[in-house]
């Protein structure tokens, strides 16, 4: 128990330290975090593999996320981050109103499969009013309705030798002079199997806005707001991240966000 008490305190010095680079040093926010051998970073990817295991230990795998009663939703979605994709591809299928949208399942598994939105509308549902965390510090109360991603997988039939989903999503979070970077993160098969995790398509008993990622976006209940996809077209099966974007499995996990983002 001790060795688990000093990990801990080491995660924390290491978060301490990326909460005070990015409110020092503006727009390089993150720049020190690219830096492979940077000390901090690698004191930092050490502490995320400790609180995973350690996470999943005490945890377990299949724990629900708390629900919440509908007189505990207080207010609407707040949406964060990217809350109208400027892509054209992203823009055309918005203008038939997401008639043309697939959802594809590829990568290390039996066949390739794809559904269109009425496919996974028809799909048993699920509703739950969760709560969603961001970094930021905010929280919001919601009501998610959508298909079980577990099942979704086991039709496309996931390979034993995958570990990871990367979930691929249409916005372009951030512009740069050599292009356009996608926004994408990924899970392991935990959660992408936990009985909350849902390709969702409804939002407080509405049409999930195109704000909060409409067509599809996933909730992993468990895991922070980062974790949770917006604007999602594919899914991925692999063995490993380091292929994608920094290598890290995801946007925010790139610019030094714990990858597991369990909480
Ligand atoms: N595709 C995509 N997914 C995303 C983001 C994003 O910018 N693009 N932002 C993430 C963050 S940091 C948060 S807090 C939530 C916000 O979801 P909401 O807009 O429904 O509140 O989406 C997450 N998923
Ligand atoms: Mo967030």
């Amino acid at each position: 128990m001790s060795r688990l008490i000093v990990n801990r305190r080491r995660f924390m010095l290491g978060s301490a330290a990326v909460g005070s680079g990015l409110v020092l040093s503006g727009c390089d926010q993150f720049d020190f975090l690219g830096q492979r051998g940077n000390p901090v970073r690698q004191v930092m990817e050490r502490a995320n593999v400790l609180t995973y295991k350690a996470q999943r230990t005490l945890i377990g795998d299949q724990v629900l996320a708390r629900e919440y009663s509908a007189s505990e939703i207080r207010q609407g979605m707040k949406p964060n981050g990217s809350v109208e994709p400027s892509t054209a591809e992203y823009n055309f299928l918005r203008m038939q109103d997401f008639a043309s949208y697939k959802l594809t399942i590829k990568g290390m598994v039996e066949r390739e499969v794809s559904f269109s939105l009425d496919e996974l509308r028809n799909m048993p549902a699920r509703s739950q009013i969760t709560r969603h965390d961001c970094v930021e510090g905010w929280s919001c109360i919601a009501k998610w309705t959508g298909t079980p991603l577990g099942p979704v997988l086991d039709q496309a039939g996931v390979k034993p030798e995958a570990r990871y989903c990367v979930y691929h999503c249409f916005d372009n979070i951030q512009r740069t002079l050599s292009g356009d970077i996608l926004y994408y993160t990924s899970s392991d098969l935990i959660d992408a199997y936990h009985p909350q995790t849902i390709l969702s398509y409804g939002l407080n008993d509405q049409v999930l806005p195109v704000s909060n990622g409409a067509p599809i976006r996933l909730r992993i209940e468990r895991a922070l707001g980062y974790k949770q996809p917006k604007y999602l077209h594919t899914i991925e099966l692999v063995d490993d991240l380091t292929p994608f974007g920094g290598g890290k499995g995801g946007y925010w996990e790139d610019n030094g966000y714990d990858w597991y983002g369990g909480i």
